[in-house]
């Protein structure tokens, strides 16, 4: 039998092909027998273009039921899928495609011109709703039979851009294997069953909405009411008829900040998953009082997918709010200390990790992929925790911070380095510092301080509107603070620590 993604996640595709895999709150749906028809028409296109097997194909195109055929048609052709932000800006995107070499990019209408001089070989479009554009156009004359193409476990499937501590963003090489590892064991893990639905919310760019929640619902062969975003308002709509739902913390910030929100709202619900940044204890402990459900919070990275999750069942031990809960099954994890050496329970330090989830490597970036493994092969996250400890349950991991300079702003990553490249190419600055600091709705908010040219009349304001036009609106600085000189100690390091301080008032 093919180990292929796509196998795996059609196994249990259900006898009846009428049967619903898919509906928007607008009345459109698609049948597991549409969804292959449709697939084999994309994967035929794809073919037709006579691309090697790690051909990748690039994709920032809106949340719809066509860029989820396009996603599994790219796996069903045996392709390499690398989806896009869709905040990513042009001087992003061409460094994605200069990195990357994709033969197929496909975007909006309203963006072709612009990228088609980029150099990919192939352009398509397609549209918002999904249904326009060359691509689907393309495909409709194309055959809706498709003979699999075998893909084996270290053949690769996806490259996921994950923001680089060095600059520039680096892409994640994910295999069939590491793909198929980690929905096998979700699907045990979170008690998948073909009769739940999945209320999905989130984009699908990232691990998060694209493997945790779409593989875990199609492995299982439950139905998705597919959302093209996040609005709290449509969520509440949909939740009475839904079984289980997967949120960064801002969106169940969100739910709880209407005081109607809670227990009647969830009728069917079984399971409410967070991930993705640090839940507040506070957003814990009130959803579990307004909803009467425990959130389960587990972690995990674009490098490796899902490690630790707290428990589904309560009879494995109960969910720990302020912890991630235990490694998964097949995966192991140690606490290390700075010379690698294994830590006691309960001792702070870096968190590594191994198992068949754990990504190839840094695409074309070998060095990388070097520094970011031990010499025995374990994964450093560049997260802090520690298993056990301050009345957690033993072998339950506490993230406690990160070695590495990161700011997670509503479950999504910004690098400080990449945003201080473009603020320092500026003309009228000299140099600035990027930091994150506490923010209500987003957990984390970025901010800046700059330090400006002599003479210089720039003001925050206007810095903030160029950033706009330049690099995702996530990434732009919520606030920028003009300073004389940024505060550095003795080693002339800046003191970013010092920067959180004072500028954490709220503005
Ligand atoms: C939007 N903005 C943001 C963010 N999202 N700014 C900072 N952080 C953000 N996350 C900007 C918008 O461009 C806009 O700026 C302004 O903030 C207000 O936008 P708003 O309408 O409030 O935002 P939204 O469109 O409602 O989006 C908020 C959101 C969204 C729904 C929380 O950010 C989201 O879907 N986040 C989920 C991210 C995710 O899936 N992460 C998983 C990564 P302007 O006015 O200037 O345009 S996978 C991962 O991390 C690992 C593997 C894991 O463990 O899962
Ligand atoms: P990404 O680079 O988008 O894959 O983000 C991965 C990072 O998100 C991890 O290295 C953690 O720092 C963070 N993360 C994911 N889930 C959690 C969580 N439940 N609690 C704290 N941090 C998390």
């Amino acid at each position: 039998m093919s180990g292929s993604l796509y196998s795996v996640l059609t196994a249990r595709t259900p006898a009846d092909p009428s049967r619903i895999l898919l509906e928007t709150p607008g009345g459109v749906s698609l049948s597991w027998g549409e969804m292959e028809a449709r697939t084999a028409q994309v994967a035929n296109l794809l073919r037709s273009l006579q691309l090697a097997p790690d051909a990748r194909v690039m994709v920032q195109v809106e949340k719809s039921i066509g860029a989820l055929i396009l996603y599994l048609a790219t796996q069903r052709a045996g392709l390499v899928y690398v989806p896009l932000n869709t905040a990513y800006r042009d001087s992003e995107i061409a460094y994605f495609i200069e990195n990357a070499e994709p033969w197929v990019l496909v975007c909006a209408p309203a963006d072709a011109a612009r990228l088609s001089v980029l150099g990919v070989p192939h352009v398509f479009t397609l549209d918002a709703a999904g249904t326009g554009g060359t691509l689907l156009e393309r495909a409709a004359d194309q055959s809706s039979d498709f003979s699999a193409v075998d893909r084996s476990p270290d053949d690769l499937a996806c490259i996921l851009y994950t923001s680089g501590t060095t600059g520039r963003s680096k892409g994640a090489m994910l295999s069939h294997g590491n793909l198929t590892s980690n929905a096998l064991t979700l699907d045990v893990a979170w008690g998948w069953s073909g009769g739940d639905i999945l209320l999905h919310a989130l984009p699908i760019f990232h691990v998060h909405g694209l493997f945790v929640a779409l593989h875990g619902a199609m492995r299982s062969g439950a139905r998705i009411i597919w959302l093209p975003k996040f609005e709290a308002a449509e969520v509440r709509r949909q939740l009475p008829r839904s079984t289980v739902f997967m949120g960064v913390p801002t969106m169940y910030t969100r739910l709880l900040a209407d005081p109607a929100f809670g227990r009647e709202d969830c009728p069917t619900m079984r399971l409410f998953v967070s991930g993705s940044a640090p839940l507040a204890a506070e957003t814990f402990e009130s959803f579990r009082a307004r909803t009467g459900h425990t959130i389960l919070e587990r972690y995990g990275m674009s490098e490796t997918s899902m490690l630790c999750s707290n428990p589904y069942d309560p009879a494995s031990g109960p969910r720990v709010g302020g912890t991630v809960g235990p490694a998964l099954p097949g995966v192991s994890l140690r606490i290390a200390d700075d010379a690698g050496v294994e830590c006691a329970p309960g001792e702070i330090g870096g968190v590594q990790v191994r198992g068949p989830n754990i990504f190839l490597g840094y695409w074309r970036a070998p060095e990388k992929t070097r520094e970011d493994f031990t010499a025995d092969r374990w994964f450093k996250t560049g997260d802090v925790g520690r298993l056990g400890g301050s009345g957690a349950p033993a072998g339950y991991l506490t993230i406690v911070g990160r070695s590495k300079d990161l700011i997670i702003t509503g479950g999504y990553n910004v690098y400080p380095k990449e945003v201080e490249g473009f603020i320092d190419e500026l003309p009228a600055v000299v140099e600035s510092a990027v930091f994150g600091i506490p923010d209500p709705d987003f957990g984390e908010a970025v901010a800046a301080a700059v330090v400006l040219q002599k003479d210089a009349a720039l003001t925050g304001e206007e810095l903030i509107a160029t950033l706009r036009d330049r690099i995702a609106r996530f990434k732009v600085p919520k606030r920028v603070h003009i300073v004389e000189e940024l505060p550095r100690n003795a080693m002339g390091k800046v003191q970013k620590n010092a920067l959180r301080i004072t500028y954490s008032a709220p503005a």
